[in-house]
């Protein structure tokens, strides 16, 4: 048997409630997001824009939100069902033409309004360069970035990214395996790397500083150690730093044995950021070198009984054997292009030391 509830029409006095708890719940709502800090700091010139346009996605949300949400749970309070009316139906519906119109034509403004706004805005900000700006080559490989600038000097290779403040800069950026994504969070934009294209951006640094540089597209297990850097600096020390990094390789070899542990050390708890070796920490245990990664095998256990060419080898070529329970091409198979000799040599030296008690 079926029968129908009623519970009377939504009197003028429940809309100007209903409107009240919408229109206060909104205004808190909007504060509050607008209050949380949700980016890093503003680095870049087009940061000030993009958290501007985040401001308006949340000014324009959250009342909707919270106007769906008010009128769900008065509904369901409204017409709830009470004891005694299991039975019962509600009135038959037939639809109303002119609410639908309304939430189809509503929507689609709000909705279009804000991708022209959000289309104007990219438009905007990726205005092609002026000629002669500064070009960074960014390049993404299983677990690493490597920038390559352009300088009077040659091209100058490094793992950390140099930036002049207030400077243009264009970002060319490519990947050599899988696909990447670079992205500064304090620079605000990002895109993909894509194997055998090449995707850019443009912006100018606008604070003093270092900041992260991540890789934003799950690309393998190594991906959470997609991690560097980026110091923007004065024009000066920028200048002064390519000049450096541009020097002919074969900075001069340790002399004393001391210094060569030393370098060994470096190379295995900090890499070579000037050509893009990445530490050896990050990924291994090694106690002596006080490191406690383990993405690749502990080395303290691994290498007990490996002497110093088998030790160099598995640097050098990774993949040609691989260690028993661990994928292939985690390990970066660049070492042997991304250390000197000298490097590899202090570093080896200093791993067959530390491994067997030497040290
Ligand atoms: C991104 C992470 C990562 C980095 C950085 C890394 N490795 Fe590895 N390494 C691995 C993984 C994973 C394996 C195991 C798979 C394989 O053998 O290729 C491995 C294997 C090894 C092995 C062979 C161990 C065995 O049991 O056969 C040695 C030796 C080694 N790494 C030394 C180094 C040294 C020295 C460096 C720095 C120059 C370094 N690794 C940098 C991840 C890394
Ligand atoms: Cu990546």
């Amino acid at each position: 048997m079926t029968g129908q509830s009623h519970r009377g029409a939504v009197t003028a006095k429940n809309w100007i409630v209903l409107l009240a708890i919408i229109v206060v719940a909104s205004a808190i709502g909007i504060a509050f997001m607008l209050a949380l800090r949700w980016f890093p700091e503003q680095g870049s010139n087009v940061a000030p824009d993009i958290d501007t346009f985040w401001d308006v996605l949340v000014i324009v949300s959250v009342p909707i939100f919270v106007a769906v949400t008010t009128m769900l749970l008065f509904s369901v309070w409204r017409w709830r069902q009470r004891p005694g009316e299991e039975d019962l139906d509600g009135p038959p519906i037939h639809g109303s033409t002119k609410l639908e119109v309304i939430w189809t034509i509503v929507p689609t403004i709000i909705i279009a309004a804000l991708t022209t706004y959000a289309a104007i805005l990219l438009v905007d900000i990726q205005a092609a360069p002026a000629k002669g700006t500064r070009v960074v080559n960014v390049n993404g490989v299983q677990f690493a970035w490597d920038f390559e600038t352009q300088t009077p000097d040659g091209p100058v290779k490094t793992a950390k990214l140099y930036l002049p403040i207030n400077e243009p800069v264009k970002f060319n950026v490519r990947s050599k395996d899988v696909i990447h994504d670079f992205w500064v969070p304090a620079f605000r934009l990002k895109v993909d790397a894509v194997p055998g294209i090449t995707t850019t951006y443009n912006l100018t640094p606008t604070k003093l500083g270092t900041f992260d540089v991540v890789c934003a597209e799950l690309c393998g297990l190594g991906h959470a150690y997609m991690r560097q850097t980026v110091t923007v600096m004065t024009r000066e020390r920028y200048d002064a730093m390519m000049a450096r990094l541009a020097a002919p390789a074969g900075t001069p070899a340790p002399a004393t044995d001391g210094a060569a542990a030393d370098l060994g050390k470096t190379m295995f708890v900090a890499g070579n950021p000037a050509t893009g070796a990445t530490a050896c920490g990050a990924c291994h245990t090694m106690k002596a070198a006080g490191t406690t990664a383990a993405t690749g095998p502990n080395l303290d256990e691994a290498l007990k009984t490996a002497n110093a060419a088998a030790i160099t080898e598995m640097i050098v070529d990774p993949n040609k054997q691989v260690a028993a329970g661990y994928s292939k091409g985690i390990m970066p198979a660049n070492y042997a292009t991304t250390m000197t000799k000298a490097q590899l040599a202090a570093l080896v030296k200093y791993i067959d030391q530390s491994v067997h008690g030497k040290g």
